[in-house]
């Protein structure tokens, strides 16, 4: 029997109807995944690690699925193209896009291959990402490092 795993997604979108575009992406990952088993607020956010005059709108969903990680992979990047987005940041070089849907954490399984990391490599430095997930998952523990998703963000605010 294929094991079932809580994913929880990071979204982001500074372009556009950006409601619209986190609502959308939302609907097409239930079609795909079935039911949203939480989702946090919509919170209004600074671009992190750019410029730019668009600040973003980002949330954090939560699924349980039995699609692999890198079906997963494919099921996240259709939608994004599905909703319009045209470039894919790459090298720590970041652009506006219409919508951003990454996979942060699946179960409690570190995975690294040539396309995918999980957890995301950079989700604990990230507060766009650490206060929306702390809102439905405060108590998850990120795999790599062994802490709560509640402590991370405590040590991420701690740094600032
Ligand atoms: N995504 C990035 C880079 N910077 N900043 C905010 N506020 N929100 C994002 O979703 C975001 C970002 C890379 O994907
Ligand atoms: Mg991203
Ligand atoms: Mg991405």
């Amino acid at each position: 029997m294929t094991e079932r795993h809580i994913i929880y997604l990071g979204l982001g979108t500074n372009n556009g109807d950006r409601e619209e575009n986190l609502t959308r992406a939302i609907e097409e990952l239930s079609l795909a995944l079935g039911s949203c088993t939480a989702r946090s607020a919509f919170i209004e956010t600074e671009p992190w690690g750019f410029s730019s005059d668009n600040r973003f709108l980002n949330c954090v969903v939560a699924f349980e699925t039995e699609k692999s990680p890198t079906e997963l992979l494919g099921i996240t990047e259709g939608i994004e193209r599905k909703l319009g987005r045209t470039t894919k940041s790459g090298g720590g070089i970041y652009h506006d896009r219409i919508i951003d849907i990454d996979i942060l954490l699946y179960g409690n399984e570190s995975i690294s291959t040539e396309r995918l990391t999980i957890p995301h490599p950079l989700m604990h430095k990230r507060d766009f990402v650490l206060v929306p997930l702390a809102e439905i998952a405060a108590a998850a523990t990120h795999p790599t490092t062994g802490k709560s998703i509640g402590r991370l963000l405590h040590e991420l605010t701690d740094e600032q």
